[in-house]
């Protein structure tokens, strides 16, 4: 099971920039051209986890094994791209399968970059991609629509018949968000309930998904500009970043990137923090493993059950759970490892029922 984010924004604002520096490497094409990138991008990338260091320390790993999600790059959007602008919106379908969504957004200056719009303005370019997001799902909704309403012209309201009713409780939901987008109101919004949320997950509509604003800001602006602040829409949040700086910190060696930390007084880069803030944003958590041969991150979304879990390591270990071994990882920690936690007690024995908690370290009994 792998998770994954796709990038937005207009063109030239620096999602290629960014997609290449959480890559640490040059594998898209950015450069001072609008619609640089068409064909999509996609890269694994992992999620820095300070924990794991200490875990593997304990317990003498013989390698780390970082959890990762996967972001894909996409060809910019402009104004009227449903209409068939620019390179029109058909790409938006790449990230169709995404869990979430990152919106690249520029806030550097630099005149020589150039800005299809002409002019640098962040609300406006959100409220642009906002409208070109909302129009793509528009046109699957609509479209789907016809097709359940001709469809639902057969069924029988009356009847007890569960695929008509079905079909006549999906026409009511996709009309209920039909006329949301009409209203400019993005489909997250709206709150549906599970069984409505249901009905249309096959659409997989992208004003539905969890929304990151990353704000492309350059070394002069210092706060979080009272423009984003107030006019970001509801339900998303956002973080700064600047994209350039990041890449260039990105292609240096790894010590020399802490050097540069420590200089500047953080402990995480900006990258980080993106990798961060997207996992947050899929509703996710970490559980860990750790023994001699590997130290381990593995990544479940938030209030799986115990033998979910075990099922992200082996789809089999499901089936086969009898039980977890469970510590939260300082405690492993400062106890040293499995057998001393063992031997003070500390090691909890957990059921079917149990919620896996961020930063356990569980050890998973199967029945094979
Ligand atoms: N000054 C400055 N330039 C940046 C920054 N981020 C990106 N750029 C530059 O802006 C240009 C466009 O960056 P890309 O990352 O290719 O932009 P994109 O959003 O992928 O563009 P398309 O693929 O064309 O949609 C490049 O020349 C980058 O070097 C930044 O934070 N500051
Ligand atoms: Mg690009």
């Amino acid at each position: 099971m792998s998770f994954s984010v796709g990038i937005v924004g207009l063109p030239n604002v620096g999602k290629s920039t960014t997609f290449n520096a959480l890559l640490k490497r040059k594998q898209a094409a950015a450069s001072n051209f609008p619609f640089c990138t068409i064909d999509p991008n996609v890269g694994v990338v992992n999620v820095p986890d300070e924990r794991l260091k200490q875990l593997a320390q304990v317990s003498r790993s013989k390698k780390i094994v970082p959890t990762a999600i996967e972001f894909i790059d996409i060809a910019g959007l402009v104004a009227d791209a449903h209409k068939g602008e620019g390179l029109g919106n058909k790409f938006l379908s790449h990230i169709r399968e995404v869990d979430a969504i990152v919106e690249v957004v520029r806030a550097f200056q630099n005149p020589e970059i150039i800005h299809v719009a002409g002019k640098i303005s962040p609300a406006d370019d959100i409220a642009t991609v906002n409208l070109e997001l909302i129009m793509a799902d528009l046109q699957t909704v609509a479209k789907r629509l016809s097709k359940v309403t001709s469809d639902a012209k057969s069924v029988d309201p009356k009847s007890s018949d569960g695929a008509g009713k079905a079909l006549l409780a999906e026409k009511q939901v996709l009309e209920k968000i039909k006329q949301a987008l009409e209203r400019e109101q993005a489909a997250r919004e709206l709150q549906l309930s599970e069984e409505e949320t249901a009905l249309v997950k096959s659409l997989s509509l992208l004003t539905a998904k969890p929304l990151l604003y990353v704000l492309n800001i350059d070394d002069k602006i210092k706060d979080n500009p009272a423009i984003l602040r107030d006019r970001l829409p509801g339900n998303t949040t956002s973080i700064m970043i600047n994209a350039q700086l990041e890449s260039e910190i990105a292609e240096l060696p790894e010590e020399e990137q802490e050097n540069y930390k420590k200089e500047l007084g953080v402990t995480e880069t900006g990258l980080d923090k993106l990798i961060k803030a997207s996992y947050q944003l899929l509703n996710l958590i970490t559980f860990l493993t750790s023994g001699e041969p590997e130290t381990r991150a593995w990544t479940v979304r938030q209030g799986a059950l115990a033998p979910e879990a075990a099922g992200v390591i082996h789809t089999d270990f499901i089936k086969g759970f009898v039980r977890a071994e469970v510590i939260n990882w300082q405690n492993f920690v400062a106890a040293g490892g499995w057998s001393k936690a063992k031997e003070k007690g500390l090691v909890r024995t957990e059921g079917k029922e149990y919620k896996v908690k961020d930063g356990d370290v569980c050890y998973f009994l199967i029945n094979k």
